[in-house]
């Protein structure tokens, strides 16, 4: 139902987890200190042109030097995880095994140690984003050299951090950053190559996900006993109207080139979606190409990628309408062509703080049963769900409907649907740098002063909010508000 329905009040299960998300380059700034290497959004925002009003995370929250009073606000919010990415240029400076920098392994054991001392579990990420630069140079996730770079620095943070970190997950959204850092250019490194280096980029990053699966699986998680997933992004897509045939296969060729790209080969069938390489080849062949620009994987790899999960993670913000389209020219060579669906949006929907951001509270739930649907309803934490706003707001109402909401959802998928939701993380703790909008787009619980140098962190309605969901596991009564 394309509605938000009955506020549910219940609890979830007693073991489910709360948690709040950040990631490195969006908190940390400290880009040069301790023998930190320089990676691609380094060198983006120091060329500058490419991120609004040319905000660069070379300060950004500081968090480097002030995640005592991060672990602070997580223990004031009484979350029992915090979710948080390593890093690769603070430990492989120049990307390769060859260069070990202990300082920067320093960094997160003081991190994480802090993080055990106040009874909050480490949930890492190792890659959201932040490639080093010698890595760029060699051609970026195109090349598939880099399954052995990241497996590598895989080794380096388990070797380093697994006797303390039992949650992990190889890459934060590939769908993102081999779309906009290698079709569309809007992100780091600002490759705009469409049609082919995503999908390039894909593979690799498929690939390197699956070897650092068995490499936890053969070498560390017998005397470890942790856990490694990998964190997709999804819209939730419903079809334009709901009664025309041609609009519910838009929504599944939406469904099958967002999520179904990167989710099909790993907790699917296996491989890319048919539909997708299909569409490709087809696309391809009509184009005068001899070979398909998506190839698919051998047999050989799709059994050694399919069923490399212990859970998934879902970023999850907003919903899109599906209806056959394509707005371009009719020889384009790009993802948008091959898909050929228009995603749109209804009047209706509230907005929040960035342009694609509606809010649209039963698309989570949707989203989540479309999953235990198509992939044999797997473990799936929520490890990204979050508002914006450009208003600076202290008391963010918006920002609390939104949690809420989607909150309340999110436990009828569980409570009702039976999907199989495990946890959930706000993102995000604290405003920080919002990517190709800098610090103009805020999605934090705490507010950050980027004027002051000492980043003051003051906290909103909505962290008020969340740590009585928190508190309460959910819901013991309506919120006044709802
Ligand atoms: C997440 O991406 C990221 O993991 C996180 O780092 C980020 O801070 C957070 O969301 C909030 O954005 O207008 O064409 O440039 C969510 C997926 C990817 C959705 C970028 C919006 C912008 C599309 N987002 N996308 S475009």
């Amino acid at each position: 139902p394309r509605e938000a329905g009955e506020f549910l009040v219940d609890t979830f299960p007693k073991d489910f987890v709360w948690g709040c998300a950040t990631a490195s380059y969006q908190i940390e700034g400290a880009w040069d200190k301790d023998g930190k290497g320089v990676n691609i959004w380094d060198t983006f925002c120091h060329e500058g042109g490419h991120v609004e009003n040319n905000d660069t995370g070379d300060v950004a929250c500081d968090s480097y030097h002030k995640y005592p009073e991060d672990v602070k606000l997580l223990k004031d919010l009484g979350v029992s995880h915090y979710r948080f990415s390593i890093s690769w240029s603070r430990i492989l400076p120049n990307g390769t095994k060859s260069s070990v920098n202990q300082k920067g392994i320093d960094y997160y054991n003081r991190l994480i140690d802090a993080l055990l001392e106040a009874n909050i579990q480490p949930f890492v990420t190792l890659y959201h984003w932040d490639l080093p630069q010698p890595l760029q140079d060699l051609g970026g996730w195109p090349n598939e050299a880099l399954v052995e770079h990241f497996v590598d620095y895989a080794r380096v943070c388990f070797e380093s951090f697994g006797d303390r970190v039992k949650m992990w997950l190889t890459f934060n959204e590939p769908y993102v950053f081999c779309g906009l850092g290698y079709e569309y250019g809007f992100h780091a490194p600002g490759i705009k190559d469409t049609g082919r280096s995503a999908y390039q980029a894909s593979r690799t990053v498929i690939k390197s996900h699956a070897k650092t699966w068995h490499l936890y699986d053969d070498e560390f998680r017998a005397k470890q006993n942790g856990k490694i997933g990998i964190t997709l992004d999804s819209d939730c897509f419903v079809p334009k109207d709901p009664n025309s045939e041609a609009d519910k296969e838009a929504y599944n060729t939406s469904f099958e080139f967002k999520l179904g790209w990167f989710a099909n080969a790993i907790f699917g069938e296996g491989n890319f979606p048919k539909l997708v390489l299909d569409k490709v080849a087809a696309k391809s062949k009509e184009q005068g190409l001899s070979e398909s620009r998506l190839k698919p994987f051998t047999e050989e790899e799709v059994k050694y990628i399919k069923g490399t999960f212990d859970y998934l993670g879902l970023n999850h913000y907003t919903t899109r309408l599906s209806t056959p389209g394509y707005k371009g020219g009719e020889a384009d060579v790009c993802y948008l062509a091959d898909r050929a669906v228009e995603e749109e949006t209804d009047p209706a929907w509230e907005r929040a703080g960035s342009e694609w951001l509606y809010v649209v509270p039963w698309g989570l739930r949707q989203l989540l049963n479309d999953i235990k649907t198509r992939y044999n309803n797997p473990p799936v934490f929520v490890t990204e769900n979050g508002c914006s706003d450009r208003e600076n707001a202290i008391d963010d109402v918006k920002r609390v409907f939104y949690y809420q909401s989607y909150i309340n959802q999110t436990l009828k998928a569980t409570k009702q649907d039976g999907c199989n939701v495990k946890g959930y993380f706000a993102w995000s703790l604290v405003d920080n740098f919002e990517w190709a909008m800098g610090y103009a787009e805020r999605f934090g619980l705490h507010f950050v002063d980027f004027n002051d140098p000492e980043r003051k962190r003051t906290a909103k309605s909505s962290a008020k909010a969340y740590t009585q969901i928190v508190k309460e596991n959910g819901f013991k009564e309506k919120p006044a508000n709802m």
